[in-house]
């Protein structure tokens, strides 16, 4: 794994949400910087906060910046060269998620394409820059004429464009090889931050891959859960991000597409959010979940960090969400434990009834 030192806004959802992003990327925070405004013209961050910076990055040493804002090419590159470290700002680091959960071939060439676009947006302002003479060997080809390179981005769209019409087809048949095991399966979905990875550890955290050789086809977000005497398989997603740009929600939905078709979909709710937050979040997912062709039945709620909360707040939250099937909901608090016993029963009853 990683490091980095974060750059945020000073907003406890922000953060959390922020830190949840660096952590799916495989980044371990060491430290985080809070802004109350991160659009400065030069660095993004003022100018008076870089002494700060220089001296987090001298006492923790880390790999990387993140920061948690779009930079534009010439505000990455003042602020890299002038802290001698990559950074990533906010669309690159969920890029880098995307490409890391990608692995059907139609999920792949989305990524691909998300990336060309980023790519894209900043071609012109960068070889203007390497022209100017601010960003000298861009890319390692020196001077050269912006339409070249941008007409080059934009083949590389359209190609991948034309091979992503012909992946569409085989979509079906990836969806069918996804229970070759015929073990019955399980996916997290939710926002980031929810608490999906606590769960799928608490969930699966004690478990050893005893028979490996079974099990080729599990990844870090892929384990196996064991249901009474039955195993099932669960996977971990990528969390529904806040202020997703259009251009990177094909690539969300076919990352998150290959993984959720699962008997059942765990949908994974912060009951710490306050009421508007939270049904804004919840519709947005479930909306996208029909979407992708999720049944509302195959679906379970769950009512995450609910460790403090009573039941008059959980009605209250169930009204709010509109969600009245109490047989396919559950408080729980991946943190403490509370209630995941009954998680587990309660899964293992709809998968294998009554008889186990
Ligand atoms: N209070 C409380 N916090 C939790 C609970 N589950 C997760 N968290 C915290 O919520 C934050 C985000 O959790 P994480 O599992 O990374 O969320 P993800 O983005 O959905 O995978 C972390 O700081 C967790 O410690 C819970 O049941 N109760
Ligand atoms: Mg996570």
């Amino acid at each position: 794994m990683k490091s980095c030192i974060l750059i945020t806004y000073d907003n406890q959802d922000v953060i959390s949400e922020a830190k949840s992003l660096c952590e799916a990327a495989q980044y371990n925070v060491l430290f985080t910087i809070r802004e109350n405004e991160l659009h400065f013209t030069k660095y993004g961050i003022s100018e008076g906060k870089m002494p700060n910076l220089e001296d987090a990055i001298e006492k923790h040493k880390p790999d990387v910046i993140v920061f948690d804002e779009v930079l534009k090419p010439n505000q990455n590159y003042s602020l890299a060269s002038k802290l001698k470290l990559e950074i990533l700002d906010r669309e690159s680091l969920i890029l880098e998620i995307f490409e890391s959960r990608a692995s059907s071939s139609e999920s792949k060439l989305q990524v691909k394409l998300a990336q060309l676009r980023y790519e894209r947006s900043r071609a012109k302002e960068r070889v203007r820059l390497s022209k100017m003479g601010e960003q000298p060997g861009f890319m390692g080809i020196g001077k050269f004429e912006v339409d070249v390179y941008y007409n080059d981005i934009q083949n590389r769209v359209n190609n991948i464009k034309s091979k992503l019409k012909k992946a569409g087809k085989q979509r079906a048949l990836h969806r069918q090889g996804r229970d070759r095991l015929g073990f019955k399966t399980i996916s997290l979905a939710g926002y980031t931050s929810a608490g999906k990875t606590t769960l799928f550890n608490s969930l699966t955290g004690e478990q050893k891959e005893k028979s490996a050789e079974l099990f080729t086809t599990l990844t870090t977000t892929t384990r196996r859960l064991k249901l009474g005497r039955e195993i099932s398989l669960i996977t971990d997603t990528v969390g529904f991000i806040s202020k997703l740009p259009a251009y990177l929600i094909e690539a969300f939905k076919s990352t998150l597409e290959e993984l959720i078709f699962t008997d059942i979909v765990l949908v994974v709710i912060d009951s710490l959010d306050n009421d508007q937050q939270m049904k804004k979040k919840f519709s947005s997912c479930y909306r996208t979940l029909v979407e992708l062709g999720v049944e509302r039945k195959n679906m379970i709620f769950l009512f995450n960090k609910s460790e403090s909360i009573d039941d008059k707040k959980l009605l209250h939250i169930m009204n709010n969400l509109k969600i009245d099937e109490v047989e396919n909901c559950l408080d729980i608090s991946a943190l403490t434990g509370k209630n995941l016993t009954e998680l587990k029963k309660l899964l293992e009853h709809r998968f294998y009834g009554e008889s186990n």
